[in-house]
């Protein structure tokens, strides 16, 4: 990648001050709560970076954890959705992304990972001058939806979120995360996960959801990078590398951050893997929209009791960092990610059960699922959180029921066709806790 901008030094004339209203003044907007004592982050501290140098998270557990993607577990446990099969189809799922993350593992990359994707050609020499912004930002969204991308959104670089060095896995510590100059732009591009897998959480099935979204997500953002290149742009295409995804998806209009610390859209919820591409191709911005998230979560801590690693937390906002590997000087919800990951080691496979029990997952191709959103957005919110209890939004489908077909479960997938006889106290008792009654 060429280099230009060091975006581990200190303020280069566009480094936003700490503090300050987010560009274009967005941070209102997006629900933003920057204090003082804003430090930016270094990939070095996130949990999957420690896991290589730091003894107090690297152990022999987290060694097989990491060993189970490369060669299936055949004789773990008999626990469904954790047999030799399962395992098969999570690698599998997980192969693409593999492949590029493997690449150029000789000259200290893990592309995606800990470094952008690089298998691209140069721009084009000459530059295609487009009408106006508006207009190859429509030209962009047009190509990026038919790549394969379920979201899209732009916004202003914003050098907060940027990490401060890259993690080099030769070296067991910090290397440079330069970016060239005159980066502008950030694409966001969001892909959703498959909602059967994502269903049988916690299993090493449901890693297949994760590994699927990666493989895709790499395909879809190198194409529409190499076609920004094309028209004789700059494009970095990223997956977890870089910067951090989350606040620059809520910048450029995706969705509304949630308790469990996701982005929740009103397209798929949570159930989304993002990716971004910095350019310097004129495009227009998008702006954060909100529809009535935080305040749902304030009523729900659904996915902070089904966590079992008690990761996500049930009380309000905070700005101190849980341990290193949080980010300082952000107030908000923060999940623990040494308890999270931890979790993850002993099960031998990642988790999604906060995504699965958000009563925000949940199939909007269907019109009952989109009036819920609508109303769950109101002062009704309290309502239909009682309403997803009640007909078991959240309820797990067994992995082997996901392999004979199965794919999804109770009715925020399929109408609901038994429901329980009605009970005209509890209905009274619900109009009577009103709308805006306390969670569950
Ligand atoms: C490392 C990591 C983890 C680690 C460790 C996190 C850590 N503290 O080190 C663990 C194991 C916890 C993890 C778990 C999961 N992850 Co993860 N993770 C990442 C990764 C690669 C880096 C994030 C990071 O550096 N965190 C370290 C510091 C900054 O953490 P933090 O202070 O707690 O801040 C978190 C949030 O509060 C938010 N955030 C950070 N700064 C700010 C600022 C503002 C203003 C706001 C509002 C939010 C915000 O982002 C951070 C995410 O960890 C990102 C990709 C990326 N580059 O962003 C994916 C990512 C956040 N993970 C993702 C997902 C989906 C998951 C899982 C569901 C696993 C799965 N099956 O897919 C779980 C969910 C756990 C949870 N409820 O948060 C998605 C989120 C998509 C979405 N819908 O929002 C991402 C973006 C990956 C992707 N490519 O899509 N993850
Ligand atoms: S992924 Fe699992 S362990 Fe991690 S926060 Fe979500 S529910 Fe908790
Ligand atoms: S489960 Fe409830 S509290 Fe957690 S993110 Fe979803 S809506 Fe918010």
């Amino acid at each position: 990648m060429a280099s230009g901008r060091s975006t581990s030094g200190a303020a280069d004339g566009r480094t936003m001050p700490t503090g300050g209203p987010g560009p274009g003044g967005t941070d209102d907007k997006a629900g933003f709560e920057i204090l003082d004592d804003f430090t930016r982050f270094s990939q070095v501290d996130d949990v999957f970076s420690r896991s290589w140098w730091d003894p107090t998270i690297r152990s022999d557990t987290t060694e097989r954890f990491y060993a189970t993607y490369r060669r299936p577990l055949t004789e773990w446990r008999k626990a469904n959705g954790f047999t030799q099969r399962d395992y098969a189809v999570r690698n599998a799922s997980w192969h693409v992304a593999d492949v590029f993350a493997e690449m150029y593992e000789d000259r200290d990359r893990r592309d995606g990972f800990l470094d952008d994707l690089s298998m691209l050609r140069d721009s084009a020499s000459e530059r295609l001058e487009p009408d106006s912004p508006q207009e190859s930002t429509a030209q962009l969204k047009q190509v990026a939806r038919t790549f394969g991308a379920d979201l899209i959104g732009v916004t202003r670089f914003d050098e907060r979120w940027v990490y401060t060095e890259r993690f080099s896995i030769a070296a067991g510590g910090p290397k440079a995360n330069d970016l060239p100059d005159n980066l502008d732009h950030v694409i966001v591009i969001g892909q959703a996960m498959n909602d059967g897998l994502i269903r049988t959480a916690p299993s090493a099935l449901s890693g297949a959801a994760t590994g699927l979204g990666y493989s895709q997500d790499a395909l879809v953002l190198l194409a529409v990078a190499q076609y920004i290149r094309n028209l004789g742009y700059q494009a970095i295409p990223s997956m977890n590398d870089t910067a951090l995804a989350i606040p620059l998806a809520i910048q450029a209009g995706l969705g509304e951050y949630g308790r469990h610390g996701l982005v929740i859209t009103p397209e798929f919820g949570p159930r989304l893997r993002l990716g971004k591409i910095f350019t310097d191709l004129p495009l227009v911005h998008d702006q954060p929209r909100t529809f009535g998230v935080k305040q749902f979560c304030e009523q729900c801590d659904r996915c902070a009791g089904a966590c079992p690693s008690r990761a996500i937390p049930h009380g309000e906002p905070v700005s101190v960092a849980l341990n290193r590997s949080g980010i300082r000087g952000v107030r908000k919800w923060s999940v623990d990610g040494e308890a999270c990951f931890g979790y993850w080691s002993k099960i031998n496979s990642d988790c999604a059960i906060c995504v699965r029990v958000c009563p925000w997952t949940r199939d909007y191709s269907k019109p009952w699922n989109r009036w819920w959103s609508r109303l769950a957005g109101t002062r009704l919110r309290g309502l239909m959180l009682r309403l997803d209890d009640r007909l078991g939004g959240s309820r797990r489908l067994k992995p082997t029921q996901w392999w004979s077909g199965v794919t999804n479960r109770g009715w925020a997938e399929s109408r609901p066709r038994r429901i329980k006889p009605v009970d005209f106290r509890s209905i009274t008792r619900l109009f009577h806790d009103g709308g805006d009654g306390p969670g569950h």
